[in-house]
């Protein structure tokens, strides 16, 4: 027999096969018989070289029309047994197309972005703006402009992150450069009171970063929302008034609220404000330490160096600050014990809230 009566034998062969396939897996079988690595045309198609010269261009044609005949057979064929094994397969109620879908989790917005919006909206209710800055700060802002004194345990590198300062200024006398991440949002409403017209009514949201290992009442990056009013004739009764207001809307109207004398380099006079434990209702419990009281925030009148490093009057203006830590709230407002809890993604506790 010639190559050429060889090739129309496999051709209708071939086509018997295609034609008698009774399964995509069958068909399968001949596609790799035919032209698969080792299949009968493939084999011819790589012995081309070997025929001779005056055969080639006759068995080459033939060789690739068949080539292109069987792929297309195939191609037809292999649709319609898929469509007829899926037919079976429905048919067959091994699938049951009536069933609803899988439903889709969803995802919310994280606790602390939700406590982040809620104490916002309560300041922009109060017509306050938001102000955002940046994380990595200079020493000027995060800590010389805010009358922090150059002995102060925060500026040390124990407790601050300090990042090499690209200008070459590598470092200061205590080996500290000049750039750090931020350990509080204040300098954002340093930037404020040099940058905005006054009066001033702003808060400042944001992470900060403090070299502290973990632990249930601690974290090495967390968000503050920090707030900053300087006007004319401010006072503390202004102060006291705005923040029972704000505790009242994120713990409720039967809370009580004290203010307790303390100390920040940046305000005077300062204090901490406490509310009345949600859980024992001031009887005490392990949740307020058995004192009753919650501590949810510090606060205080501008400093007048503070006022004045910024070029602010304080003989014509005076102002009040405060800061809150955000996660601390958040596990207040919700029981929560540990700080860490609200880091873990674990979706059993998120879905809470
Ligand atoms: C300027 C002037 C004063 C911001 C303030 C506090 C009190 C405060 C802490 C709360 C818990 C930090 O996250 S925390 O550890 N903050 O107690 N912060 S007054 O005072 C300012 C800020 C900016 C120009």
């Amino acid at each position: 027999m010639s190559l050429v009566d060889e090739l129309n034998a496999l051709d209708s062969r071939v086509a018997d096969q295609i034609a008698g396939a009774c399964s995509t897996h069958e068909l399968e079988a001949v596609r790799v018989e035919v032209l698969g690595k080792s299949g009968e045309l493939t084999r011819h198609l790589r012995a081309m070289g070997s025929i001779p010269k005056e055969e080639r261009a006759e068995v080459g044609k033939l060789v690739n029309q068949i080539k292109a005949s069987v792929e297309e057979a195939l191609d037809a064929k292999f649709r319609l047994l898929k469509n007829q094994e899926m037919e079976v397969l429905i048919d067959s109620s091994s699938i049951d197309i009536t069933l609803p879908g899988r439903a889709q989790h969803l995802g919310t917005r994280h606790l602390i972005n939700g406590i982040v919006d809620e104490i916002s909206d309560i300041f922009l209710g109060l017509g306050y703006s938001v102000m955002e800055g940046p994380e990595v700060e200079t020493d000027y802002y995060n800590f010389e402009a805010l009358n922090a004194p150059a002995d102060h345990p925060s500026r040390s590198m124990q407790d601050t992150f300090y990042v090499k300062d690209l200008s070459g200024d590598v470092a200061n006398v205590r080996g500290e450069s000049d750039v750090l991440l931020r350990t509080q949002t204040s300098g954002v409403q340093v930037h404020a009171m040099e940058t905005q017209e006054l009066p001033i009514y702003v808060i400042a949201p944001g992470k900060v970063y403090r070299r502290d290992v973990a632990d249930p009442s601690h974290l090495p990056q967390f968000h503050q929302i920090e707030g900053l009013v300087v006007d004319k004739g401010i006072t503390f009764g202004d102060l006291k008034g705005t923040l029972e207001f704000f505790c009242k809307q994120v713990f409720g109207e039967q809370r009580r609220t004290r203010f307790r004398a303390h100390y920040f380099p940046f305000t005077e006079p300062s204090a901490e404000v406490d509310v009345s434990c949600g859980i024992c209702h001031g009887e005490g419990c392990r949740m307020c330490k058995g004192t009753g009281w919650l501590e949810i925030l510090g606060c205080g009148m501008v400093d007048p160096n503070v006022l004045e490093m910024s070029n602010i009057d304080p003989e014509v203006y005076s102002g009040f600050a405060f800061g809150m830590g955000v996660e601390r709230i958040a596990c207040l407002k919700y029981d929560v014990p540990d700080l860490r809890m609200l880091l873990e993604g674990d979706m059993r506790f998120l879905r809470q809230f």
